[in-house]
Order: C-alpha cells, then structure tokens, then sequence
C-alpha cells in the first residue's frame, strides 16, 4: 500500500488511476454480449438451453428451467439453522430500514375546484439478477429484493446460474425465498438478462432489472438499457476510511482490507491528517495480510488500488475525499458528526469507530448495493425509489378551467398549435363568441 501527501494533484493521478477500473474499458466484450441478446431475441428458450449447456455446462429444459418447490425445501435442509436464523435477523434491519423509504400518493385540491396529485404505483414485475459461482453473496440477494418488496411489487422473479449439477447454491434459494423472490429460474450471464429483457417461453419480460453480475451480465443490462430500466451498473467495492490520530489503527487496517478481499479491482484508500496512524496502519496491514485467508486477491488490490493519502488538516482530508466520492465511507475522527455534514459525495458513511463497514454489508439495514466509480457525486443507494413509479394526476372542473382557458390558448397559439389551442377553446364556445382571440 503506497503512502502519499495529499495534493490536488496526487488526488487528480489517483482519480485517473482509479477510474481503470469502470466496466466502460471492457467494450471488448460487446460484440460477443449484442449476438447473446440477438440469440435468446430470436430463439427464446432454445438459446437459454444452449448457452446454459455452453457456459454452465449444464442441461436445463422447459421442464426444469424453474426451481421446484421440493428444490427449496432440499435448499432449507442444507442451510445451517444458525445461519438462516441470522438471515431472519438481517432482514428484520434491512425491512424496517427500507420501510422508511416508502413514498405515499398525494393531493391537493383548491377552492376553486382543481385537484393536482402524484399517484405512486409499484413496477409490476422485477428482475433481480444474483451471479453463480464463487461471488454468491446471500447478503446482496437479501438487498436486491427487499426494496422491491416494501415498494409493493407484485412480481419479483429472478434468474441465477445453476451448477454443473443443475442446481442453484443453497443459501442463495433460502436468502431468496425469505425475501420474498415469486419465481426462480436457473439462468444465468447475458443470456438471462437477455430473457428477462425481451421474455422467453418460461422466462416473462420484466419491467427493471437489477443486480450484480461479471463484465457480460453488466454489458448486456447496459445495453437492454431503455427497452427496460436496470439500476446503476455496480463496479468493484471501494472504502475510504477518513481519520485522525484518535483513530485505532487495529480496526482502520481491518476495516480498509474488508473491502480489498471483494476483488482484486476493490480499492481501499486511508486519509489522515496523522502521519503516526499511516505508519501503524500499514503495518497492521502486513500483521493482517499473514492470517487472511484473500491474501492474494488483497495484496493484488492494494497494490493496484490501494493508498494511504497524508493530508495537512481535515479540511483537506474532507474536500480529497468529497473528490473520491467512494462507495463506503468511514470518518473515525474526533467530531465524526461535523466532519459527516461536510460530506457531500459517498454512498454509504459510518461514524465512529465502532461503526465498521461489514456492519452495513449485511445487517444495519441499510442497502449495500451502491453508487461506486465516483457516481456517488450523483447516484444513491438502491432503494424503494428504484421500484416505483409516479403518475400525475390533474383534474379541473368546468369553472377552473374557464378561469384561465384564455392564457392556455395564448400559449398553445404562441407555440403554433392551433389543434391544442382549440381543444381548450371549443368548451367556451359560447361565452367566447364575439371574443377575438
Ligand atoms: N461490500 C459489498 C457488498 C457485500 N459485502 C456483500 C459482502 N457481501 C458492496 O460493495
Ligand atoms: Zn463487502
């Protein structure tokens, strides 16, 4: 882990270095995900059978494409009972959490007899996307569906890779079917994006898809963008941990190397204004790195992403890491609420020292699926917003709309739209007569 001063222009070379990592410098991979889409466009489930056999190489028809109820019930023997009373325990947060975010419909009216309102309406049907292999986190899954729910969306359907063996890893089943997914399908990569996108013959077309994926499931839900709605496309995690020199290097080091373990493009950065704290920092780092079991994938992120940034005071330390706008964001300094209200970039801040990023990752309640790659300067968190829509609602009676008819047709006259303009002339007809408008 390199340590640097910070600068306007060290944090400008580490932006640079940083931005590497956004799934745009992949477009390699495009041609191969446009003939995927084209595909299952064209051949619907027949492609889906093919690519599965291809990819996942296994053999997946229209009789086993979904996951059966006696599926899940092997799934909940299999799961520790320990674990899946946790699971409960994190949704209970994540739920309660997420209730907050519920927007209602709402009016107005006035006396003179209009009545304006937003009505609030939840997506019909979603998608949720949960990656196979080695990257399955029961955590995300939890993450993507909970916020659909509490939004009320009647259709939650989701797509995962099966194994060699056909069958889908058994905590992502129990994670899935706690937090309330209606249908699981056993596809996965560009292919099932592609599916929920356009609809197969098993498959239903949805109307947003959201969830983590590798580069092919992130390009295919780029480029279904439009034809459906997706949610940002996540990048590898970041932390940014801002301290002082209250701040205990133990848990900085810790904290900083949760989010390297992700993958080898993570980024962990530490900004202080101590120069003490970097010193025992990085070595802490090297104590942990002994014991990691991630020590390879950690030690390749920290080379490439991984800083320790000195800064002359926390004004500094704060407009550096406004700059970064990461993912999580630690402040474990004195003072940690003030120096929070001068954040105004990151996706997720804990305060304190206590306050350790895993505990958002899997149980505080707040959703772990964030703005990374510096978006957090204009994306929020997935949330109950992500899953609803807003329809606007007008209504005027015959004396509110006389009141004003005149100024709408000057308007629609101004524009030159003379059928506009007599849509709302021809209800006065009588009482204009005579007028020159
Ligand atoms: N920190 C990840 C989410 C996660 N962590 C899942 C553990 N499991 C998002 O950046
Ligand atoms: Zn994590």
């Amino acid at each position: 882990m390199r340590t640097v001063t910070l600068t306007k222009e060290s944090t400008k070379d580490i932006l640079e270095n940083l931005l590497k990592r956004s799934p745009s410098s992949y477009g390699k991979y495009e041609m191969a995900v446009a003939q995927i889409l084209d595909k299952v466009k064209q051949e619907k489930d027949q492609a889906l059978f093919g690519y599965t056999k291809e990819f996942d190489k296994a053999d997946i028809t229209a009789e086993n494409i979904k996951v059966t109820e006696e599926e899940i019930k092997e799934a909940y023997d299999q799961v520790d009972p320990s674990l899946l009373a946790v699971i409960r325990k994190a949704l209970v947060n994540i739920r309660t959490y997420h209730e907050k975010q519920r927007q209602n419909s709402w009016f107005t009216s006035s006396e003179n007899g209009t009545m304006l309102g937003q009505k609030v309406t939840p997506l019909y049907r979603v998608g949720v996307y949960v990656p196979g292999g080695k990257a399955v986190y029961p955590s995300s899954v939890l993450m993507n569906i909970v916020p659909a729910k509490v939004a009320g969306v009647p259709n939650i359907v989701m797509c995962t890779p099966p194994g060699r063996d056909g069958k889908v890893y058994p905590t992502t089943l129990v994670a899935a079917r706690e937090a309330g997914a209606d249908v699981i399908y056993k596809v996965g990569g560009a292919q099932a994006v592609a599916a929920m996108a356009f609809g197969t013959e098993s498959i239903p077309k949805v109307d947003k898809i959201v969830g983590p994926g590798n580069i092919f499931v992130a390009l295919a839900k780029k480029a279904v963008y439009g034809h459906v709605s997706i949610d940002s496309v996540a990048g590898p995690s970041e932390i940014l941990v801002l301290a002082d020199d209250t701040a205990n290097p133990h848990y900085v080091a810790a904290d900083l190397l949760s989010q390297a373990e992700h993958d080898e493009m993570a980024s962990a950065i530490l900004i202080t204004t101590s120069t003490e704290l970097a010193k025992k920092v990085q070595s802490e780092i090297e104590g942990y790195l002994k014991v990691l079991s991630r020590r390879e994938i950690i030690e390749k992120s920290l080379e490439n992403f991984g800083y320790i940034l000195i800064a002359e005071d926390m004004d500094e330390a704060i407009e550096a890491a406004n700059e970064i706008a990461s993912e999580h964001l630690e402040i474990v300094t004195a003072n940690a609420f003030e120096v929070m209200m001068k954040i105004r970039n990151a996706g997720a801040i804990f305060i304190g020292e206590y306050s350790s990023e895993p505990l958002g990752d899997y149980f505080a309640g707040p959703n772990h699926v964030l703005p990374t790659n510096g978006t957090a300067k204009f994306f929020s968190a997935l949330s109950v917003d992500d899953f609803i829509k807003k329809s606007s609602i007008v209504y005027y009676s015959r004396e509110a709309l006389k009141e004003i008819h005149k100024d709408i047709v000057q308007f629609a006259t101004a524009e030159q739209l003379t059928a506009h303009a007599n849509s709302i002339a021809v209800r006065f007809e009588k009482e204009d007569e005579g007028d020159s408008l």
